[in-house]
């Protein structure tokens, strides 16, 4: 990997004045990047503090779902957000196979469910109950969508199981995956112009909470087992019929074999647990500053010394 951006210096002289970190392996470890900025910048705040400490870092793009079994089999080392919501499922499997554990927990608590910027309320006065979203259904037509209304959810590698919720619920809307995240933004920033009512997947801790007042839609509080269980939820024939986990959990996955094969990355992994704010931050740094995401990672690290400083031992 080339070095084009600044190591965080302390960490570095730290480890050639002290010859730590000797015990971790010169293999390189290998970091996962999907398809939205909190994660790209994490995950090199994280390999650059590895770096720091004297390791080899390599970042591959692997999809968001796949990546539990590609941590279980120690073909990646790690995943730095584990979203309940998106991810909670695909992590469980994994770790039931065995292989993944959960080397720490952000104390950042997530969201990630349908939404729609405050003026959005104006067409549609019931909101945030997702009834109330459902009589507007209308409002939300578009030439695409007939005469129901157009969710525009994430990638569809985030499997929301969006449609599978629509149907459950009997909700008169279409859904309509995204490309990429950046076309999220890209649909609020158009309906901004005319103020013109938009429902659409968004998530926090992100940089959008800061540019764009607006709310989660209400959908029936999440149980555990109701994308499993038809019985559970309001619709006794049918699973998916929750809203997501409306204070979930963002984990950081390791395999099982990382302790043993780099031990001292893996002890400053065990430390790591950003926050909201820090999350929404990293995320900013790409989405509205428009960094590199690599410049992103290591302006966050030379701004936040206090924060990661003491994650190494
Ligand atoms: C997985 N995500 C945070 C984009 O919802």
């Amino acid at each position: 990997m080339k070095f084009k951006y600044m190591l965080p210096a302390t960490a570095m002289t730290m480890a050639i004045a002290s010859g730590a970190y000797a015990d971790d392996s010169s293999d390189p470890i290998i970091i996962p990047i999907h398809n939205w900025s909190s994660q790209i910048v994490m995950s090199h705040v994280v390999g650059q503090i590895f770096e720091g400490m004297g390791n080899n870092v390599e970042f591959v793009t692997t999809d968001s779902q796949a990546v539990y079994e590609s941590v279980r089999l120690g073909d990646v080392s790690l995943e730095v957000e584990v979203w309940e919501g998106a991810f909670g499922a695909s992590y469980e499997a994994a770790k039931e196979k065995g292989g993944i554990h959960a080397a720490s927990k952000h104390s950042a608590v997530t969201r990630e469910d349908w939404w729609y910027p405050l003026w959005t309320k104006e067409a549609c006065p019931g909101l945030p109950n997702w009834e109330a979203l459902n009589a507007c259904a209308a409002v939300f037509a578009t030439p695409e969508t007939g005469d129901k209304g157009r969710f525009l959810g994430g990638p569809v590698d985030w499997l929301k199981h969006d449609q599978e919720r629509v149907n459950a619920l009997g909700m008169d809307f279409i859904v309509v995956n995204a490309g990429s995240a950046a076309a999220l933004w890209a649909e609020i920033e158009a309906a901004e112009k005319t103020k013109k009512p938009i429902v659409l997947f968004n998530w926090t801790p992100n940089f959008a909470e800061a540019v764009w007042e607006g709310e989660f839609v209400e959908f029936p509080t999440w149980v555990d087992s109701c994308n499993d269980d038809p019985s559970v939820g309001p619709n006794p024939d049918a699973a998916y019929d929750c809203g997501n986990p409306a204070n979930g959990y963002l984990k950081i996955a390791a395999w099982d074999g990382m302790k043993e094969k780099w031990p001292d990355a893996y002890h400053t992994l065990t430390q790591v647990s950003f926050t909201n704010p820090q999350i929404a931050e990293m995320a900013k740094l790409v989405d509205v500053d428009e960094m590199e995401p690599e410049d992103a990672a290591a302006a966050w690290l030379d701004e936040n010394k206090d924060v990661w400083e003491s994650w190494i031992q």
